[in-house]
């Protein structure tokens, strides 16, 4: 099998480029997904499996980087063998041939795994639940994560061309964005939890203190860290390491597919980006929108630190 890597790089940048919309449910999903749904949904999970699972641009490849590193005892050499994308399957991921999917390549890999998806709740392959995989789910308030994506969109040469801020974030509130609605994204994973082993973190806590939030996840993966090694951790993977790490910022994927030049894949990393590009009416109708939306579900979210 070709590696993920090799296969990206001899793809045709036409065969890549976004095209249309196509869903699973209501959600909308690369084409190439779409087509492969049956083995997708059948992919079969091993119970050590661990699953890192997010919204599109929460901090999923922060938390992958930590994950890794907890793995790794702390040893960033032994993290670099790979960029991150190559490290953890993306179970979902389909380019066109002969790009290995992301099913494929988490079958090729020897267990224990570390897999990503950014699939809703309802849409995860059922052994990941029959295995009783643990999961750890990372979310981020919908204003920098609408912000966020907003910037995603424009140098993802795979996904929709966002239009203008004002439109995207119309698009974004109604859940017309590939994997669907955020409200129902945190909401159905925030219940889940309750029923399965899943770690919920948000990427606010993340920033507020990193050695905390590490030291937490470090504890659900059965270890304790000790102070040099959460030290070594946290300084790995704080945002202005991951932007300069080639393993991590996304630089080694072919420009035909994440134009950098347009926006970085590591952006600003920061919490309240939302204040450059929200107008008062536009920030009060989500603040609306979340308190009707998670309402009733004890799940808030922090917009400032
Ligand atoms: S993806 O494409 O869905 O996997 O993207 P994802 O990794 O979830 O999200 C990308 C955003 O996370 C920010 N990021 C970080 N923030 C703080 N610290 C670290 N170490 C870090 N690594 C990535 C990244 O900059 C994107 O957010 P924005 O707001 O666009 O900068």
């Amino acid at each position: 099998m070709m590696d993920l890597q090799s296969g990206m790089e001899s793809l045709d940048p036409d065969s890549v480029k976004f095209s249309k919309l196509t869903d699973i449910e209501g959600i909308y999903l690369f084409k190439d997904t779409v087509e492969q749904w049956e083995v997708i949904h059948n992919f079969k999970a091993r119970p050590d499996d661990l699953l890192i699972c997010t919204y599109p641009k929460s901090g999923t490849t922060w938390m992958q980087e930590i994950v890794d590193m907890i793995q790794n005892g702390g040893d960033p050499e032994k993290c670099a063998w790979a960029p991150i994308y190559q490290r953890m399957p993306f179970i979902e991921l389909c380019f066109p041939k002969p790009v290995p999917t992301g099913v494929e390549e988490a079958e090729a890999m020897p267990s224990p795994r570390t897999l990503k998806t950014h699939l809703p709740v309802h849409l995860l392959p059922p052994s990941f639940w029959e295995q009783n995989c643990k999961i750890i789910y990372v979310a981020r308030n919908a204003k920098d994560n609408a912000v966020s994506y907003f910037h995603f969109h424009r140098m993802d040469n795979m996904i929709p061309d966002p239009g203008r801020w004002d439109e995207f974030l119309e698009t974004f509130i109604a859940g017309k964005v590939m994997w669907g609605s955020w409200f129902d994204h945190v909401r159905g994973w925030w219940e889940a939890k309750d029923r399965h082993p899943i770690l919920y973190l948000f990427y606010e806590d993340m920033k507020e203190d990193p050695a905390k939030e590490i030291q937490k996840v470090a504890h659900f993966l059965g270890t304790d860290l000790s102070e040099p090694v959460l030290n070594r951790i946290v300084q790995h993977t704080k945002f202005e390491s991951m932007k300069t790490n080639p393993m991590a910022n996304h630089r080694t994927l072919p420009s035909f597919i994440f134009d950098q030049t347009v926006s970085p894949f590591m952006r600003k990393g920061i919490v309240g980006d939302w204040k450059d590009h929200f107008t008062v009416a536009q920030s009060e109708r989500l603040d609306n929108l979340c308190a009707q939306k998670l309402k009733g579900s004890s799940l808030t979210f922090r917009t400032q630190l």
